[in-house]
């Protein structure tokens, strides 16, 4: 069958756009959607209800997203960038790169529909696509690795040659007839450095990732709260984590994105103000992070990752910030600030948390504060001060 615009032309055209990466695959069966199911099974995905085994069955099957669906153009864009050159002061908290600038869904989805527009007007027919941009049915990662994009890391994370996995992904379902690509013959080899220094041991095995304790699940997507064990191991990333990228060697090499849009937004958002977040309101909140991929973890999630991140900072002057949070109206914020000014320690923050137990109805945000008097008790016996005040009896 004659190829409705030629392979080359595909991929100037792709650059042209600002993607770093292009390439084609079939739009038949992806090889993975077996994997995509099985880790659904085991539970893998669990805490993220929207991820169904009807679900990744779909997404692993781009020809039935699309009536008369023949190909599927793969593109990656690089995002990493230097960090703030800002001196940014204060108690703060990490932000993964993929968050520091623009929301990729937006820049990327605009570019994919041009693309789509220009490739029909080379093929002189209208062009049947659907895009996928981080949503809806579709593996973006298998899809990335059947086109040749890149290859799996152990992190699963897809790596590209020269720009490393600091790239966003994205298909357009097509019904092109177009000249395919095929897989790229790499591997990680035998390094498996992303799984040893995962902090809270998500990456179970090779290719298999424990979404319930994968810091990125627990700081973005969680609307619950983060479970006890796992708080230390969290450190001070306040949305994401970037630490399977960071380690590894391949992305040592990777060069910077040449994509302004994802540079460092205005004000910084390389690092995050943790008592700013604490003390946000919704409008502040909304204003702040418009058009930013940040806005994924909603403010009460951001403000209970504040907690998180000041206990394990564990500076005294977060105090009063955190004394203001047990008020906060709520109770998931408050259980979390508890923790925090247990893990901290010392009188002030004692005497916060027995007068807020004096007040506190919610039966969850008692727990905390009731756990947090027995930690903070150990804090301030490890650190050789008493404690301040009797334990207050309700
Ligand atoms: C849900 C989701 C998450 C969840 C769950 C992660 C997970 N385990 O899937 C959470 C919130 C934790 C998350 C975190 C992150 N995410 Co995310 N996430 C997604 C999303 C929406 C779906 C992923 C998915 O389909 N998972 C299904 C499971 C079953 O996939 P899997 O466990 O990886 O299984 C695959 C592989 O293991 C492989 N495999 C299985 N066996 C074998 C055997 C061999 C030999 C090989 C080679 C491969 C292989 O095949 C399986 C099926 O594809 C995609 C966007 C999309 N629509 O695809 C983005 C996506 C994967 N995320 C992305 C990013 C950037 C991140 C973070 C880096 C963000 C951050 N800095 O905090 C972290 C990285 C964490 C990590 N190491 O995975 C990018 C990844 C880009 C890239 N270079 O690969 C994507 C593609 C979004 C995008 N369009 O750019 N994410």
């Amino acid at each position: 069958m004659p190829h409705d615009v030629a392979r080359n032309e595909v991929k100037l055209l792709a650059r042209e756009m600002g993607f770093d990466a292009v390439a084609v695959a079939s739009a038949g069966p992806l090889l993975r959607g077996d994997a995509a199911v099985a880790r659904v099974r085991q539970g893998l995905m669990d805490g993220l209800p929207w991820f169904t085994e009807e679900r990744a069955r779909r997404a692993s099957r781009p020809g039935e997203l699309l009536p008369g669906a023949r190909s599927v153009i793969s593109v990656a864009m690089s995002y990493t960038a230097p960090a703030a050159t800002r001196p940014e002061s204060g108690l703060r908290g990490k932000v993964a790169r993929y968050a520091r600038g623009e929301d990729y869904h937006r820049v990327m989805k605009r570019r994919l529909k041009s693309l789509v527009e220009a490739l029909e007007r080379r093929a002189g027919r209208p062009v049947r696509a659907r895009i996928f941009v981080d949503d809806g049915p579709m593996l973006d990662r298998a899809a990335a690795e059947a086109a040749g994009v890149g290859w799996f890391g152990k992190n699963t994370l897809i790596v590209t040659p020269g720009l490393g996995s600091w790239v966003f992904l994205g298909q357009a379902v097509t019904d092109l007839e177009l000249e395919q690509d095929t897989p790229l013959r790499k591997s990680c080899g035998s390094c498996h450095i992303c799984m040893d220094r995962c902090p809270t041991g998500a990456i179970v095995a090779s290719y298999v990732v424990d979404n319930r304790r994968c810091i990125s699940f627990l700081t973005i997507e969680n609307r619950g709260p983060i479970p006890v064990e796992l708080r230390p191991l969290v450190g001070d990333w306040v949305f994401g984590c970037d630490i399977c990228q960071e380690v590894c060697p391949v992305n040592r090499k990777a060069a910077p994105t040449r994509e302004a849009a994802f540079y460092v937004r205005n004000g910084g958002m390389s690092t995050l103000d943790l008592v700013g977040l604490l003390d946000m309101s919704e409008a502040e909140y909304q204003e702040r992070f418009r058009g930013s991929a940040i806005k994924r973890a909603r403010r009460v999630g951001l403000q209970r990752n504040a907690c998180v991140a000041l206990g394990n900072l564990r500076d005294p002057a977060a105090v009063p910030a955190l004394t203001r949070a047990l008020q906060h109206g709520e109770p998931l914020v408050r259980g979390h600030a508890a923790w925090a000014l247990g893990r901290i320690g010392g009188g002030a923050a004692r005497r916060a948390l027995e007068q807020s137990l004096v007040r506190e109805e919610n039966i969850y945000v008692r727990q905390e504060i009731e756990a947090a008097l027995g930690e903070s008790a150990v804090a301030a016996v490890s650190s050789g001060r008493a404690p301040s005040a009797q334990r207050c009896e309700v």
